[in-house]
């Protein structure tokens, strides 16, 4: 990948230094670094002791059977108690863990006393069901404090917890219940969003009739909708989980028992039940919530806004952050209800000091304009993050400006559902921030990028992103399905993990992102990412977002074409937008990435995660049937692109 093409990203040559002020308390310094390099097993094992175990581990990485990892293997924890008693027991029972604000406006402030009450009743009613550690439990909810104890009443007596995103249809819960044996499912009867409620329950209802192996449903009255209630197989969580104890004595287990399964969509066929155990988890969590954010759990007011049905919710919403006895904020519903500036009305109205979020989110602000976040006082917050998805050198700069008032690093942190943990970002109090760039692996993780045969590339150039080492967080295995395993991430690059991400190392050495494999297009000969040209898109005043796929074409094997969403503020775009953004691209990047077509649409089609599904884009660019849309979080949209470009032609 050494095309002129592919310059547009590295011309970036805006840098921000940390402030002087976070540098000179930062908890990661060049030490660090430099300690992670000289002993890798003893920087792992000193991180270990942010962890209260009940029998410390003697070991620290066992990579016999490789690829099966295993961590801290001789070592015995609670994940619940990690999470939760051990703060209570060290005086800190009275701190907030969650400021809950539901999107109707009802809040809640739950201390770390009143969590593990109520997760002690929780764990108590699993166990009264007949749940037993290693039983699978789905909890399938809105964002709701209710969701986060049942996650952790699962943790506690070692039940593994399969959340699935409350936006997803009945029959991907159900395929997810099928292929993961679940025994109870944990729901609510609905959420709120945008404004109104929004049954929940009766998708539950249509999935079991395709699931026999549950035997009871546990309901959280959330709206109070009338809800339909099988009798013998549904309980509503008040009555049940209310009546029973708030104590409940903990087992500690072994490091490695499954702590949850999570699915993510693959590029093809079923999608993986990505497996993570409790001691190496909890490990890598704790560790980069605290060194990515430069995390002070005594005075941070920490917001991950994102939901507990993606891999980011479960470390940086749940786990990370009460493992670390910090204090979060969680919300309910979306950005614009009742108002635009509801995220910035909850950072002035909380403090929230570390706001971590997807480029997605921060697009769509930008689309909205900077009147809304202008309207509060954001002087809390002293550090951003971003995840999911790279985040465009615009982004990147109107995030810091308008959000972080030129003060916050912003730290674009790489992972995956499978890494669980951070594995590339630039450490605040050292690293000097470039837009766009996820910058070095992070202490105690070592990756590269390598060519087709495996060898690394030079400076300047592109490859294929791998991790060389095993790292604590990292998934132990695809439930049920070891060989899947071995073959997706550890064949196709011998002794290393493949990420399945196209990567390029700039002339420092640094590290950009260019989306998946599948994601990098061949025009003429010509690789080029979409993410660059997304960014070149983007970086045009009257682009808010934008989205980029390769459609099959008989003459150059395959042509560019883009979706864009405007800026509220450009209109329509005036009657030559499309040849306005065909020459910018061409400008920025080359003429080689000239888009053959450019269509103006009001929506694209995400995951939960806030990821553009490209692959349905393809789809309509090559006016195919659409594929597979239950990982959607709207999948309304998909018709309304397709009728809109029909409407436009
Ligand atoms: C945490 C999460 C993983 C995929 C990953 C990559 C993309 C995530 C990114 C990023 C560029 C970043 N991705 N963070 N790409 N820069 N900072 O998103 O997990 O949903 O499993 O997605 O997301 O393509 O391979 P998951």
């Amino acid at each position: 990948m050494s095309d002129e093409a592919l310059s547009n990203l590295l011309r970036e040559d805006r840098r921000f230094p940390p402030p002087a002020e976070l540098a000179a308390h930062a908890n990661v310094t060049t030490a660090t670094y430099e300690q992670a390099d000289a002993d890798f097993e003893g920087f792992w094992a000193a991180q270990a002791e942010r962890i209260s175990w009940g029998k410390a581990p003697t070991q620290v990485l066992d990579w016999s059977n490789a690829p099966f990892a295993k961590w801290y293997a001789d070592g015995t924890l609670n994940a619940a108690y990690n999470c939760l008693d051990r703060h209570v027991e060290n005086g800190l029972g009275d701190k907030v863990a969650y400021h809950f604000e539901g999107e109707p406006g009802d809040t809640r402030s739950i201390t770390y006393a009143e969590l593990t009450a109520e997760v002690c009743q929780a764990a108590n009613a699993l166990t009264e069901l007949g749940v037993k550690a290693g039983d699978r439990v789905a909890i399938y909810m809105p964002m709701i404090p209710e969701a986060i104890m049942a996650m952790l009443a699962c943790a506690r007596i070692g039940a593994p917890h399969v959340v699935v995103f409350g936006g997803f249809s009945a029959e991907a819960l159900a395929t997810r219940i099928q292929d993961c044996g679940v025994e109870i499912v944990v729901t609510t009867d609905g959420g709120f969003r945008r404004g109104s409620p929004s049954p929940l329950k009766p998708a539950v209802d249509e999935a079991l009739l395709e699931c026999p192996t549950v035997r009871n449903v546990l309901v959280v009255q959330r709206t109070k909708q009338d809800t339909p209630m099988t009798e013998g197989r549904d309980l509503w969580w008040h009555e049940f989980v209310g009546k029973q104890s708030t104590q409940h004595a903990y087992e500690n287990f072994p490091a490695e028992h499954p702590l949850y399964v999570m699915y993510t969509s693959g590029s093809t066929g079923k999608p993986k039940g990505i497996l993570h155990t409790t001691g190496g988890y909890l490990v890598g969590t704790s560790y980069t919530q605290w060194a990515t954010f430069d995390l002070k759990p005594d005075t941070d007011i920490f917001w991950t806004a994102a939901d507990i049905g993606w891999v980011t919710g479960h470390s940086y919403l749940v786990y990370g952050p009460l493992a670390n006895g910090s204090t979060s904020l969680m919300y309910e519903g979306t950005p614009d209800t009742p108002h635009r500036g509801r995220w910035w009305e909850l950072i002035e109205k909380y403090k929230v000091s570390i706001l971590y979020c997807a480029p997605t989110a921060i697009r769509t602000f930008m689309k909205w304009g900077a009147e809304h976040p202008e309207k509060f006082d954001l002087s809390s917050l002293r550090v951003l993050g971003s995840v999911g998805e790279p985040i465009n050198p615009e982004a990147y700069v109107w995030y810091r400006h308008f959000i972080g008032g030129d003060r916050t690093p912003v730290v674009d942190t790489w992972w995956q559902t499978e890494t669980g943990m951070h594995m590339i970002s630039p450490m605040p109090g050292v690293t000097e921030g470039k837009p766009g760039a996820a910058m070095r692996a992070i202490p105690g993780v070592v990756v590269d990028v390598v060519n087709d045969e495996g060898v690394p590339v030079a400076d300047g150039e592109g490859g294929y992103l791998v991790v060389r080492k095993p790292w604590p967080a990292m998934l132990r295995t695809l439930w049920g399905d070891d060989k899947r395993y071995a073959e997706t991430y550890w064949s196709r690059f011998p002794g290393a993990y493949f990420a399945g991400d196209g990567a390029k190392k700039d002339s420092d050495g640094d590290i950009w992102l260019l989306g998946r494999v599948d994601d990098v297009m061949n025009v003429s000969g010509h690789r080029l990412s979409t993410t660059e040209i997304e960014s070149a898109l983007v970086s045009h005043p009257k682009v808010a977002e934008a989205a980029v796929v390769g459609a099959t074409d008989e003459t150059t094997g395959q042509a560019i074409v883009a979706f864009v969403i405007l800026r509220g503020d450009a209109g329509d775009g005036g009657p030559d937008v499309v040849t306005e953004l065909r020459n910018h691209v061409s400008k920025e990047i080359g003429p080689i990435a000239k888009p053959r077509q450019i269509m103006v649409v009001e929506e694209l089609p995400k995951t939960r995660s806030g990821k553009i599904m490209r692959r349905l884009l393809r789809d309509i660019a090559e006016n195919r049937e659409l594929g597979d849309v239950t990982t959607l979080t709207d999948s309304s949209v998909m018709h309304l692109i397709k009728e809109n470009l029909s409407s436009s032609s």
